[in-house]
């Protein structure tokens, strides 16, 4: 349910980390002309360090912020934008966490989405005539990277559902196989052969109508910074980070289910599930506690990442199945 009352700047979530910052920068883009922007567009906001990439190259920019939904609450303190938009993977632009400078190099408008496979009616579609079709809201996620790092960060966008419903796939899919963007021209990364490009992840169609599955295109209540996933990424927060895929282009329905990159890359290591699991070690690392970035806590994980309430029944008959790697 969206409460639209209040925006997200003044709800206590968002008072407890650096919002100052936030909120004075959101002022900026307010009173600034978009001559002051395409000044201001050199990759960091002035004066903060924080990464951008001028929201005027986008079309549906005057969007956000976006009313947030409360229904998704989070009882840690939000990471702050900028170590959200500085601390990223995306092998794409490079094997390491410092990616955000080199993944300012994709373009991405124009861009489109195209949905095929087991669906009504193949067909691509124009990222800003999608966006505006969509109710957009806010929330408030929480991220478990495989590697035990997290963060918790606002997202914007619209539930996946919504999408799925958008694309009219068939009956008789039963996943949704997603696919990030391919040029290596400008994706430094997709120039190392022995990675299987493009990034590949996939969905059980419950999982994609689940509540929470959801589709960002903005965060911080700012179009998305191309590092994050620009213009279109996946957020499942009860499964391992590298499920949720960006910079999509593609969904293909299908009654197989899809191999994901990092499953090709060691499926001794990584499966099609990837839900979150202290219980369950990685074979190289345990998964019993996560790193907040930005500090040095460390704090126990939780099963599903703490969204059991949520997603647990999805799985309530599938013991077989290695469901948390
Ligand atoms: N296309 C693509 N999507 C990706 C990745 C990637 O390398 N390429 N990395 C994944 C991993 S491992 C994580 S933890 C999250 C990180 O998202 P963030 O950088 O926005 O925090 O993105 C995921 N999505
Ligand atoms: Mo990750």
């Amino acid at each position: 349910m969206l409460v639209r009352r209040k925006r997200g700047w003044e709800l206590p979530e968002s008072a407890a980390t650096p919002e100052h910052v936030y909120l004075n920068r959101r002022r900026f883009m307010g009173t600034a002309g978009s001559g002051a922007l395409a000044i201001a567009s050199g990759l960091v906001w002035p004066g903060t360090g924080i990464a951008q990439d001028g929201g005027s190259a986008r079309p549906t920019a005057d969007l956000y912020p976006v009313p947030r939904n409360m229904r998704y609450r989070v009882e840690r303190d939000l990471t702050s934008e900028e170590l959200a938009t500085t601390y990223n993977n995306f092998y794409e632009f490079g094997s390491h966490k410092e990616i955000w400078r080199a993944a300012q190099a994709l373009p991405i408008r124009p861009w489109t989405v195209t949905f095929d496979g087991q669906v009504e009616e193949e067909r691509t579609v124009d990222i800003d005539t999608l966006i505006r079709a969509m109710s957009l809201e806010e929330r408030v996620y929480r991220l478990r990277c495989v590697e035990a790092w997290a963060i918790t960060i606002p997202w914007s966008g619209f539930p996946m559902r919504a999408l799925i419903d958008y694309a009219r796939p068939l009956s008789s899919a039963r996943y949704v196989r997603m696919e990030t963007f391919q040029d290596s021209e400008v994706a430094p990364g997709q120039r190392q052969f022995w990675y299987p490009w493009p990034y590949v992840e996939g969905l059980t169609m419950a999982e994609a109508r689940n509540d929470l599955a959801f589709m960002v295109t903005g965060l911080y209540g700012r179009p998305l910074p191309k590092q994050n996933g620009a213009p279109l990424r996946l957020a499942v927060p009860w499964k391992y980070g590298f499920k949720s895929l960006k910079s999509i282009v593609r969904l293909t329905f299908t009654e197989e289910r899809p191999v994901n990159f990092w499953q090709e890359i060691a499926p001794n290591e990584y499966g099609f599930w990837a839900n979150v699991n202290p219980e369950v070690p990685h074979p190289r690392w345990s998964q019993a506690t996560e790193r907040l970035i930005g500090t040095d806590e460390r704090v126990p994980t939780r099963i599903y990442n703490g969204y059991g309430e949520f997603v647990a029944d999805l799985y309530a008959d599938m013991q077989g199945e290695p469901l948390f790697m």
